[in-house]
């Protein structure tokens, strides 16, 4: 296959002058730049037990104060990309946060964009452009580029969430950066009740916000619902799955990952195909297991996996009696914005 000159074909005496002019013979190389047919990914089939983590990140919690941490979060490292790279894929960061009673992680603001698929606890919030997001078991809340944000926790018990940024690709791109600010002030209004309902939104004035970020949470009840009442209004509907999206425009919620929750029917098995994005699935409830290539993982409850993009990825419920739900988040925003999306047969 590389037919193509190496390296060590040149004389010393030449590569040392490229060298010094800051100059690369690219031959060598292209094979590895442009390799036929299927990318090169560091991205490597991995699983987070959720089991693992919690007592880590609770010990973390004795062992850092949260004015010593401003985010008390363990990264969940993909081992392919190098631990210390704190990247799940080319694009997604994941990290499990703790928050526990009475804390608070000051408000910033950054570049890159984050979401938050609530795990474990009740009374904590996150602060989102002045709007208060409650937090609960399964909810998603948008922490979009630019918007201000801050956690806060008025319950008894520690509150845990799944963080998901774009921070790999923003740091990649020399674009990363935060800002801190003061305490907000929080403002009346939620868009997760003024949007609650598909098909029809606020007009005041018969015009359509506009605002970039209309909804900011999407409670677990309404995305379950739609689901199951998917499910039910279609029995040979295979691929139970929404996406999660602006509300006025029904593009994805953020600019450069998408989200979606999947519902796997009783015992269903379910074949996704290749596709260009890397993605990550997250067990919301039940337990499912989940094939990449020759791996094979089983999910529980809050257990979280990624996938490298092109490659077939095979989700079976392991239940034969109750449903199970997964979140997933991908690269497909990004990919399709840059024209490289693709789904292989
Ligand atoms: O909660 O704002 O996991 O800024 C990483 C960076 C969480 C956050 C992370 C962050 C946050």
């Amino acid at each position: 296959m590389n037919d193509l000159g190496r390296l060590e074909d040149l004389p010393l005496e030449y590569r040392e002058r490229l060298t010094e002019q800051n100059l690369v013979p690219l031959w060598p190389s292209l094979r590895g730049v442009l390799p036929p047919h299927v990318p090169t990914r560091k991205t490597a089939p991995t699983h987070w037990s959720y089991q693992a983590i919690k007592p880590l990140l609770l010990r973390a919690g004795e062992l850092t104060p949260i004015e010593k941490a401003e985010r008390r979060v363990l990264v969940l490292a993909n081992p392919g990309h190098g631990l210390e790279k704190m990247q799940a894929s080319a694009a997604i960061y994941l990290g499990m946060q703790l928050l526990m009673p009475g804390e608070w992680a000051p408000s910033h603001r950054h570049t890159p964009n984050a979401v938050r698929m609530i795990v474990e606890g009740e009374g904590a919030y996150t602060t989102v452009d002045g709007e208060k997001c409650p937090m609960s078991r399964g909810d998603l809340i948008l922490t979009p580029t630019g918007l201000w944000h801050e956690h806060g926790h008025d319950g008894v018990d520690p509150v845990i969430w799944l963080d998901v940024l774009d921070l790999p690709l923003v740091y990649y791109m020399e674009a990363s950066y935060h800002v801190n600010g003061d305490r907000q002030t929080i403002k009346a209004g939620e868009g997760y009740k003024a949007y609650a309902r598909g098909g029809v939104m606020p007009t005041p004035v018969f015009q359509r916000s506009g605002k970039r970020y209309p909804m900011l949470r999407y409670p677990w009840a309404d995305a379950k619902g739609a689901l199951e009442a998917m499910a039910a209004n279609d029995a040979a509907l295979d691929c139970v799955q929404v996406t999660y999206v602006n509300p006025e425009t029904g593009e994805d919620a953020e600019n450069i990952l998408g989200y979606y929750a999947l519902m796997l029917r009783p015992g269903q098995t379910l074949q996704l195909p290749a596709r260009s994005p890397a993605c990550v699935f997250h067990q919301i409830e039940g337990q499912s297991e989940v094939q990449i290539d020759a791996h094979r993982f089983t999910l529980q409850s809050a257990d979280t996996c990624c996938a490298p993009g092109y490659t077939p990825v095979t989700l079976r419920n392991l239940s034969a009696t109750e449903a199970a739900f997964l979140f997933m988040a991908d690269e497909s925003p990004l990919h399709r914005k840059l024209g490289v999306y693709e789904v292989r047969a």
